[in-house]
Formats: C-alpha cells, structure tokens, sequence
C-alpha cells in the first residue's frame, strides 16, 4: 500500500467512526415527536443503507480541506464537528443517489439493489421500498438542515453554509434535469448530442456538489469568505469534477460491475455521455447507422453492438488521452494559486487543498 493510500484507508476509517452518532441524532428526531417504532426503523435503515457505503470522498474532502487550511489534525470534538459537514455532504449525495436510481431506473448501486428495488426491507408490514424511496430521498435530503441547525447556528458561516447546500443542490438539479431531457425514453435522435451539451450537464449534475461543496464549506468553516478566492475555487474544481464524471461516464460502459459497484445503465437509457460523443465524432457513415440503430434501445444485445462498436473506435486510447492532459491542465490551474491570505481572513488557500482532492480521483477505478 502506498502512503497516500493507507493515509486515506486510516481517514476513512475515522470518518466512518462519527456515523453512527450522527446517525443517532437523527433518529432521535423521529424519536423526539413519538414516531411509532417502525417508522424509527425504517428510517434507521434508509439512512444506513444509503448513506455510508461509498468512497465517501466528498465528506472526507471537507475534514482534509480544514485540515489543510489550518495546518493541523482534527481531534474530539472538533474533529466531529467537522465530519458532520462531511456527513451532510454523504446525505445530500445519498438523496442524489437514491433519485437517480429511480429516474435511470438502475439496478445495483455499491454493489447492492438500489434503494427502490430492494423486496425485503425487513420492516413490517412493508415488504418491498418501491415509491417509499422517493419520500426517503427527501428525508435524506431533509437531515442536512435538521444537523446545520443543531450544529452551526452559532457559526460565524452558518448562512453560507445554508446558502451554499441550497444553491449547489439546485444546481445539481438543473443538471438532472437537462441530463434527463437530453435522453428522452421514446426518441432516440443522436443529432441532439454533442460535447458541449455534455459539459454543461455533467458540470451542473456533478462537479459543483462533488468538488466546489466540500472545499467551499472547508473555507467557510476556517473564515475564508472572499468572494474572489470562491469562484478561485470554482475554476479549479470544476473542471476537476467535470473529468470525474467523464471517468463515471467512460466506466458506465468500460467497467465491469464488480469493479463499480453498478450496472451501467447510460447505453440503454439514451444517455448523452461521453463515449457517445465521442463515437459520433469519429464515426463513418454506416457505423453511424449502427449507432443510431441501437443506442437507446431498450436490449443488451443492441447495447453490446453499440459496446463492440466502442472498442473498434478506440474509444478506450481517446478516453487514456483525454485523462492525461486533463490532469496536465488541472495541474497548471493548482500550480497558479496564490497562498496569501486576503480580505481579513487569517488563513490563505492552499495549493494542497487541491492537489489532495485531485490525487483522490486521478486513474481511479471505481
Ligand atoms: C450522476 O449521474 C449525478 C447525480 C446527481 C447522481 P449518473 O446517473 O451518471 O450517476 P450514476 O452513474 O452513479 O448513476
Ligand atoms: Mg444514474
Ligand atoms: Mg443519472
Ligand atoms: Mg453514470
């Protein structure tokens, strides 16, 4: 194991050690207005099931940023603190994920039925989550306020946290929103497509909550408010996240499900991805006619033709490309910043902030 990686293994751990408190304390809402007991449960078993089982980077980022910035370990209760902004970012992904299964009618998640699959909850007398899952999304979502309340309402950001969680999840929502309507169920029309609709979804849909978020509540928590050093932030970790979802889109159709954790749903359900992009790039005219013949048909064998195709095009050799001089670029970006604290803050940026979130993601494999 190299460093990085048992450094971030030991982070991981510590980080998944202040769940279960935080998953305590909201149970104890529903507990404080007399939930009957399988309510309790229930939402006991959406939080857990949802929430804590991914890489967790988005929360883990928000306790190495303040790490970072303030130049030193975490520990009791300040480090919990701390992870409970991380937490609210896992939620705020569990409630993202949750919807997305249900609108991309996915069927495994982390190695798992999604939510809204799942037949035997385990809680009488409900068998199967179905359309529940759609309220549990909302509740899931509902937490991170319930925890900001409780936590930082006497925190010098506490109106740039709430501000920052309702803006970013607005924007992710226009990014589904677009991602959807570019892929519409019924109309398959390639012509629709192109990069620049791509980017625009996958930065509105992923890169703000996935990297802006957690570095932004990062320099909220230590005072950093500059407007000028925030967009700073967004014009490094934008186009960060934006590579990111080009590795979820190309790992969609290029991973195999045990390496992911999901089944890539983005061929059948006439996604606007990135490899599709691409093919219509380099396409010949009756490779074409194949693609338009079956990209968004709803059977494995036209998404095996559309995958077969794929290969021929060499679309794995553009994505190694594309991988490798976006971290050039990003790189160059990091490498621009200026450390020097501005607008009365104590503490500046750090270069670090970034490189650590960019080292998290680069050549990943899930
Ligand atoms: C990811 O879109 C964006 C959000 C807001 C969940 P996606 O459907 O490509 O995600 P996944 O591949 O994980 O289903
Ligand atoms: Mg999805
Ligand atoms: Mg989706
Ligand atoms: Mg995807």
């Amino acid at each position: 194991m190299s460093d990085d990686k048992a450094i971030f293994a030991a982070n991981k751990k510590r980080f998944l050690g202040a769940w279960p408190r935080i998953a305590d304390e909201l149970t104890g809402y529903l507990k404080d207005a007399k939930m009957p007991d399988n309510a309790v449960q229930w939402f006991t078993k959406s939080l857990d099931y949802n929430t804590p089982g991914g890489k967790l980077n988005r929360g883990i980022s928000v306790v190495d940023t303040v790490e970072i910035l303030l130049g030193k370990q975490l520990e009791g209760e300040e480090y919990y603190k701390v992870a409970i902004l991380g937490w609210c970012i896992e939620l705020l992904q569990a409630f993202f994920l949750v919807s997305d299964d249900i609108m991309d009618q996915s069927v495994t998640r982390r190695g798992q039925p999604c939510w809204y699959r799942v037949t035997e909850s385990g809680i009488p007398p409900i068998s199967n989550v179905g359309n529940i899952a759609i309220n549990d999304a909302f509740m899931l979502e509902a937490s991170i306020y319930q925890l900001l309340r409780r936590h930082f309402k006497s925190h010098p950001c506490y109106v740039q946290f709430f501000e920052t969680f309702q803006d970013v999840t607005f924007k992710t929502e226009m990014g589904q929103l677009i991602d959807l309507i570019t892929a519409p169920e019924d109309k398959v029309d390639l012509s629709q497509f192109n990069l620049q609709r791509h980017s625009l979804i996958v930065i509105y849909k992923t890169a703000y909550y996935s990297f802006y978020l957690p570095v932004a509540l990062g320099m909220y928590y230590v005072g950093i408010t500059s407007p000028a050093l925030h967009e700073q932030a967004q014009s490094i970790l934008i186009p960060m996240g934006e590579y990111f979802q080009i590795q979820d889109d190309y790992l969609d159709a290029f991973g195999t499900p045990e390496q992911i954790g999901k089944i890539g749903t983005d061929i059948i359900d006439n996604k606007c991805a990135w490899p599709i992009n691409i093919a219509l790039q380099k396409a010949a005219p009756e490779q074409r006619r194949l693609l338009d013949e079956n990209y968004g048909v709803k059977n494995s064998d036209a998404e095996a033709r559309v995958k077969k195709l794929y290969h021929e095009l060499e679309i794995p050799a553009i994505y190694q490309k594309y991988e490798q001089e976006s971290h050039v670029r990003v790189s160059k970006l990091i490498e621009q910043v200026d450390e020097t604290p501005i607008d009365g803050a104590s503490v500046g940026m750090k270069r670090e902030v970034y490189a650590a979130f960019l080292r998290k993601i680069y050549a990943r494999a899930k």
